[in-house]
Parts: structure tokens; C-alpha cells; sequence
């Protein structure tokens, strides 16, 4: 296990053997990925807050719907890496890491290589998905303690990995619910490295990005289980 600046951490979770078996999985329910956009490649397969709720009173029940459906086909798919990442990161942590069938269960991100991927696609945000969520029903919420991680599991030609700064979030600053930060100054910024197999865990209140594709070329995806968690009394609420 590693730190960073960035309080960033890398734990060694599957094998590529098993990586690459969950990826096969994910490619064969391609008719229950959501697209993230209309031209480009991108896909989730899960029910992730960001995505479904932007803050209506109606999004909630929807996202519970969702949810109700997609937990339990993740949970066949890849249920056990969920288990293993939870398990990883309660020792890594010395804490207790749940998830509630209320909430998304780590899902996956796909990308598939587009040149649309070549330059920075995606947002430069920090992780406030849990203000999406109603967590009523848990004691002692702490927002200053939140997690998120990635967990590779193929990656696309010339690899892949995530742009992190060591700027924190001000919590006075309205970055929440779809609003995107100014982009900070690239200087300081820190390029981590995936591996296939390797859980990046970092914690949310860092600005952070994917980082583009440095190739559009092969036919290897960028698919990724990606969750978060959120601190409370019971130990680290995991959701997506
Ligand atoms: O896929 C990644 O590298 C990070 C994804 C991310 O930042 C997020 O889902 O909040």
C-alpha cells in the first residue's frame, strides 16, 4: 500500500485472470448499459446518484427503483469483488466498510476507444454524491470523511488512470449537484497510474478528473467498478 500528497492509496485486489472475467461479464449484459452521452462510447451498468438524481423530489424514488432492479444483477455479476473491495479497504482503513440495499452498489463505467476520449472528456469535480442521497436513517453522517475508489479492470491501449489534485474542496464552494469547479492550474496536478487489478482508493474531497485516453487505437475498453462511501456512526456507508 502506498500515500500520497493527494492521499491517494493503491491496493492489490484481483488477478487479471479475474479481471478480465468481470469485464466479460459486464461486456455481456451490453443491452442494460445506460449511455452517458449521445455520441460518444460511454456506458455505465448500475445505478449511480450522480446520473439519475439532480436533486427533484421525484429523482429519489426513481433512483430507488433503480436500484431495486440493477443491485441484485450486480450482485450475480460481480457481487464477490464487491465483497473483496469492502473487505480490502475495512483493513486499510481499520473500519468497518457496509452497503444498504436502499443504495447503488458499485457499478462499472465503460468506455470503449473513441478519439472523443483522446482530449480531457470528463468533469474536473469533487465527490458530493452522498448530498443526492437520503440518509436519514444513519447517525453520526460525516461529510468531511468521504471516500471514493476505482477499481480497473481492463484498460484501453496505452493505458489509463486519474488526475488528482491537491487542492480540497472548500466547503463553501457550490460545487455539488452537476455544477463543475473552475479547472485549477495543471501544475500541482498528479497523474495516477491504473493497473488492472489495482483498487485506487482516494478521498473525494480532492478535485479530481479521468484522465483522457492517450489512445484511441485496439479494441480494449476502459471499464472500471467505481463506488464511494460516506463516514457515519455504523462505520463507512458504500454506495454509488
Ligand atoms: O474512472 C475514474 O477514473 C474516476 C471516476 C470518477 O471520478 C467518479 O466516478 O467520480
Amino acid at each position: 500500500m502506498t500515500t500520497s500528497p493527494t492521499h491517494h492509496r493503491h491496493l492489490q485486489l484481483l488477478e487479471d485472470t479475474e479481471a478480465a472475467a468481470i469485464a466479460d461479464w459486464i461486456r455481456s449484459r451490453r443491452e442494460q448499459w445506460t449511455p452517458l452521452h449521445p455520441l460518444a462510447p460511454a456506458f455505465i451498468l448500475g445505478t449511480a446518484a450522480y446520473i439519475e438524481d439532480k436533486g427533484q423530489a421525484s429523482d429519489w424514488n426513481r433512483y430507488a427503483e433503480k436500484v431495486a432492479t440493477t443491485n441484485p444483477m450486480l450482485e450475480e455479476g460481480f457481487g464477490d469483488a464487491t465483497r473483496r473491495i469492502l473487505d480490502a479497504m475495512g483493513d486499510a482503513y481499520n473500519a468497518t466498510f457496509f452497503t444498504d440495499p436502499g443504495f447503488g452498489l458499485p457499478g462499472a463505467h465503460i468506455f470503449e476507444p473513441s478519439p472523443h476520449f483522446l482530449n480531457r472528456f470528463a468533469s474536473t469535480h469533487f465527490d458530493r454524491q452522498w448530498e443526492l442521497l437520503d440518509l436519514t436513517g444513519y447517525d453520526g453522517v460525516d461529510s468531511s470523511r468521504i471516500l471514493s475508489f476505482t477499481l480497473p479492470l481492463e484498460l484501453p491501449t496505452g493505458g489509463g488512470g486519474l488526475l488528482l489534485w491537491p487542492k480540497v474542496a472548500d466547503p463553501t464552494h457550490e460545487a455539488g449537484r452537476g455544477k463543475t469547479p473552475p479547472r485549477p492550474e495543471d501544475m500541482d496536478r498528479v497523474e495516477v497510474e491504473y493497473t488492472v487489478g489495482e483498487l485506487v482508493v482516494h478521498d473525494g474531497w480532492h478535485l479530481h478528473e479521468m484522465a483522457p485516453f492517450r489512445s484511441a487505437d485496439g479494441d480494449r475498453a476502459r471499464i472500471t467498478l467505481q463506488g464511494h462511501a460516506i463516514s457515519c456512526d455504523r462505520g463507512w456507508l458504500v454506495h454509488w
